[in-house]
């Protein structure tokens, strides 16, 4: 199945566009976990437990897991075994390379991890993009116009009159011969947003910066998704992962949840 098909399956399945970042931090989960054998896998397992009806996608961001070392690669390939097939994973490693490398890192997070998407960074080129577009199935998310106030430094630059985001998305339009390509754009700049999707009107986008970037969410529906209102996959962590420092860490999760999905179907309405 296409990666695209499976998205649109899960959000409309789910009615859902929210996807959970799982950015795990031994200092932030709940104290009570720490006697358990392996506090982290079990945390995510029961964010997950909590609340697989209500997402469509999970992401997991590699640095989280990476700084744990042999252990973290473990717990990666745990937290994805507890994820139903349906739902759409995300490996947020925001990797290239020059070619022969990044082949390595695309066959770590797609054929080891095995990942349905994978985030990318542009900036060396399409060499160091292409080994993550050959799989049809996977879904190579490039970084297009990033959340963070550093995305000014250079994605906001003009090249002939243009911004560079612009001219990022022209590549990605290129690299998409087989389908397998998606945009990353934050949502804490709305007006830059709302220009990309004018552009890309079919491409999937992925959103971070909800919650506690306090990304503007209205905008990030009505320019995030397709026309039918689908494909925009609304990324939040830390007020998802932390709305409760408690034992009902999970309830409170789930509750976080449900009100970003609810808030989104509400401009979904409003505007699809
Ligand atoms: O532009 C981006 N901004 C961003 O925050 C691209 C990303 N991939 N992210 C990631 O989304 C970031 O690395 C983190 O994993 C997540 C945002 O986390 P939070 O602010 O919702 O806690």
């Amino acid at each position: 199945m296409l990666f695209n098909q499976k998205l649109r399956a899960i959000q409309r399945k789910d009615n859902s566009l929210v996807c959970i970042g799982l950015d795990t931090d031994i200092r932030q989960i709940p104290k009570h976990l720490l006697r358990r054998a392996n506090p982290i896998a079990e945390f995510n397992r029961r964010i997950i437990e909590a609340t697989k009806d209500i997402v469509c996608a999970y992401k997991l961001n590699l640095a989280f897991y990476e700084v744990l070392g042999e252990r973290g690669w473990h717990i990666v390939h745990q937290t994805l075994d507890r994820i139903p097939e349906n739902i759409v994973t995300i490996g947020d490693g925001k990797r290239s390379d020059i070619g022969n490398s990044a082949e390595r890192y695309a066959r770590l997070i797609f054929e080891d991890y095995k990942f349905d998407a994978a985030t990318v960074n542009p900036y060396m080129g399409e060499d160091a993009v292409k080994p993550f577009l050959e799989r049809k199935e996977q879904c190579a998310f490039v970084l297009v116009a990033t959340s963070n106030r550093g995305a000014k430094d250079f994605q906001f630059l003009r090249v002939n009159g243009k911004p560079l985001y612009e001219k990022v998305l022209q590549k990605v339009h290129q690299w998409n011969a087989k389908k397998n390509c998606g945009v990353v754009a934050g949502t804490t700049y709305p007006r830059v947003l709302r220009r990309l999707r004018e552009l890309s009107p079919t491409l999937p986008f992925l959103l971070p910066g909800i919650g506690a970037q306090q990304g503007d969410l209205e905008s990030a529906v009505r320019y995030g998704c397709d026309m039918h209102g689908e494909l925009a996959i609304i990324s939040a962590s830390r007020s998802i992962l932390y709305a409760s420092s408690d034992e009902d860490f999970s309830d409170a999760a789930r509750d976080a949840a449900l009100s970003l999905r609810d808030a989104i179907n509400h401009y979904r309405e409003k505007y699809f």
